[in-house]
């Protein structure tokens, strides 16, 4: 499906003009402004953690946690031209803390997301409450939630970060508060509040709590897991669990929507393409994804993006595989923009 072809020839010195006088024909600007289909602008990528890792070693000694807001590693698909983005309005990241290092407190309008991969004797304070961050939990730090990050460990803590700051750019909505890095009240914390959201499908009757992101900051990877051993499969062929707020039983935050899929081993998930975006880690497993026209084989804490309008297709080998999913969804259902089709 193409745009017609425009019968009115403009001549060039009344377009020069309509220019000229801060107006453009509409005739001549459709095709660009109205693309029948979406475009992503990247190719899908993967992103080994065997490269990845050995940098890590490298950013600890030559970034000291006190001289920086975090110690982070993005993921950059260079077909953004230099952007700092991984995948449409999507950035991941994975952060290195060596014992003892305090990523100090600060607050944004970006919403953001870690994921424990080694990160076993950290925690994450999220508004007041500590949350412990073991293997395969995930933690929110949704829109404006002050947090700062500790590793109490004796050993080398690295996590997977995911937010939505291209988004977030793109609409130049971003403000960004740092807090106090001498504050010690703010690390003295224990689980509070988050002890209200940990018992499934039950809610207090009278807390009051601001429904626009879920209450509920730490997901143990503990309970994932389970749920995941007892689904049955959906339509595309993987269990898939999604991350939801347990007051409203939706998305997690409105612009930043979490998932972790099953793969069953050796059979591809049937191909499917959305128009929101995707990055997926891989948690557990060994397999191959099939994305537009790449093929990746990935193993245990590689990454990799599937661009929005792309058809992607998973496949575990030798034993089932985990991937988690971070995604854009929950914006484009808000925006009634969310397409999604199954081959
Ligand atoms: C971020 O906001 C944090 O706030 C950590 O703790 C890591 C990596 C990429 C982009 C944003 C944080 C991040 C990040």
């Amino acid at each position: 499906m193409q745009h017609p072809t425009p019968k009115v020839k403009s001549e060039s010195d009344f377009v020069a003009q309509l220019e000229a006088s801060n107006l453009h024909p509409l005739w001549d600007r459709f095709r660009t402004l109205t693309p029948v289909k979406p475009q992503a602008k990247d190719p899908p990528l993967l992103w080994r953690w065997k490269d990845i890792e050995r940098f890590t070693e490298r950013a600890v000694r030559e970034a000291a946690i006190d001289d920086v807001e975090r110690r982070a590693l993005i993921l950059v698909n260079p077909a953004f031209g230099g952007e700092t983005v991984t995948t449409s309005n999507l950035i991941a990241a994975f952060t290195v803390l060596d014992p003892g290092d305090r990523a100090r407190p600060h607050r944004h309008t970006f919403a953001a997301i870690r994921f424990a991969t080694h990160a076993e004797g950290a925690a994450t304070i999220v508004n007041g409450r500590r949350c412990e961050m073991h293997e395969g939990d995930l933690i929110l730090t949704p829109p404006m939630c002050w947090h700062g990050h500790i590793n109490e460990s004796d050993h080398r803590i690295v996590w997977f970060d995911a937010a939505n700051i291209p988004l977030i750019r793109g609409l130049d909505a971003n403000f960004f508060e740092p807090g106090d890095p001498k504050a010690n009240q703010f690390w003295q914390v224990d689980e509070g509040d988050e002890k209200l959201w940990t018992e499934p499908g039950i809610v207090g009757a009278d807390i009051q709590h601001a429904p626009v992101h879920s209450p509920k900051y730490r997901y143990a990877g503990d309970a994932t897991r389970r749920l995941l051993a007892a689904l049955p499969s959906g339509p595309d062929g993987a269990r898939t669990v999604r991350y939801t707020n347990p007051t409203t039983g939706e998305a997690v935050m409105p612009a930043l929507d979490l998932y972790m899929s099953r793969l069953p081993k050796a059979q591809a998930t049937r191909p499917k393409r959305t128009t929101c975006n995707m990055i997926c880690l891989v948690v557990s497993g060994e397999g191959s994804s099939t994305v537009g026209e790449h093929t990746f084989e990935w193993s245990q804490h590689d990454v990799f993006s599937i661009p929005h309008w792309t058809w992607a297709s998973h496949k575990a080998i030798g034993s089932n595989a985990d991937l988690f999913i971070v995604t854009d969804k929950s914006a484009f259902e808000r925006l009634d923009l969310l397409r999604e089709e199954l081959q």
